[in-house]
């Protein structure tokens, strides 16, 4: 049986090999992808965080743990993504500009294709006018957005007013989350929808679309 707490370790060690090599069989031995993700990984990067914030670790650090993160995500995202044949919708998913986290945004993404969404993934750092040609030319019905740091933030509204300007705030949702983001700052920037967590990012998509909730 793999020993799930070693892959915490990796992660927070930055072994990607190991947490490559545990996460396989894990899931080899039938343990539960999502249970992977919020149990063990998420956590681990928490950690990493909290290190970050007292000063036992620094970037290379985070870039390390972030890159053992991925190894063991890589086996995990196909399995998240499994859907049915027809899309509900398309979501543009991206990290704002001026921001370069992406696991979060890539669990998101992942979360999004697994309950059955199409979706655009537009990367980090992304500016107001891709969100606005991927509602324009690629017909998404919903912007969700990714912000990690309280610096970036604010580039969230201005992408909604960006939207507002080019006359499409009301051909599309805006989602928003990221671990600074609250419900009150979603509400205050005249977000559609927020959630804490990449699972509940599917139910409020859902829910902005007026779909039954599932
Ligand atoms: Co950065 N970083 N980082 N970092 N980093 C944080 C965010 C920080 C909290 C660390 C700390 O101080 N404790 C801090 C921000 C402080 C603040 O703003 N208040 C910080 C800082 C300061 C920085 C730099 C400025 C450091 C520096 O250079 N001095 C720099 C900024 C670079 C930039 O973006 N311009 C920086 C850089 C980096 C790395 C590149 C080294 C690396 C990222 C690698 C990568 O993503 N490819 C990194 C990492 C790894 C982290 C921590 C440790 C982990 C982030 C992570 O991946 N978490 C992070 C500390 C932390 O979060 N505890 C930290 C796991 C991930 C699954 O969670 O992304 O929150 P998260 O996503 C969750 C939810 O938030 C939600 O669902 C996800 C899963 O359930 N969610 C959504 C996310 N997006 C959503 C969108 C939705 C819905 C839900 O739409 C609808």
């Amino acid at each position: 049986m793999a020993d799930l707490k070693s892959l915490y370790e990796a992660i927070l060690n930055g072994d990607a090999k190991i947490a490559h090599t545990f996460t396989e069989q894990a899931l080899q031995e039938g343990a539960d992808p999502v249970k992977l993700v919020d149990e063990y990984m998420i956590p681990a990067m928490n950690e990493v965080g909290r290190r970050f914030e007292t000063s036992e670790y620094f970037v290379p650090e985070l870039l390390i743990s972030a890159r053992a993160m991925k190894a063991a995500l890589e086996l995990v995202r196909p399995l998240l993504a499994a859907r049915g044949a027809k899309p509900l919708g398309t979501v543009a998913v991206g990290t704002v500009k001026g921001d370069l986290h992406d696991i979060g945004k890539n669990l998101v993404a992942a979360m999004f294709e697994g309950g059955g969404f199409e979706v655009i993934d537009l990367g980090v750092n992304v500016p107001p006018e891709k969100f606005i040609a991927a509602v324009n030319e690629q017909g998404a019905h919903i912007v969700a957005m990714s912000a990690l740091l309280t610096t970036t933030m604010p580039a969230m509204k201005t992408t909604i007013d960006a939207l507002t300007q080019a006359g499409v705030r009301d051909k599309v949702k805006v989602l928003v989350g990221g671990a600074p983001i609250t419900q009150k700052y979603a509400t205050d920037i005249g977000a559609d929808g927020y959630s804490e967590n990449a699972v509940g990012a599917v139910g409020v998509a859902r829910q902005a679309l007026g779909l039954a909730a599932k």
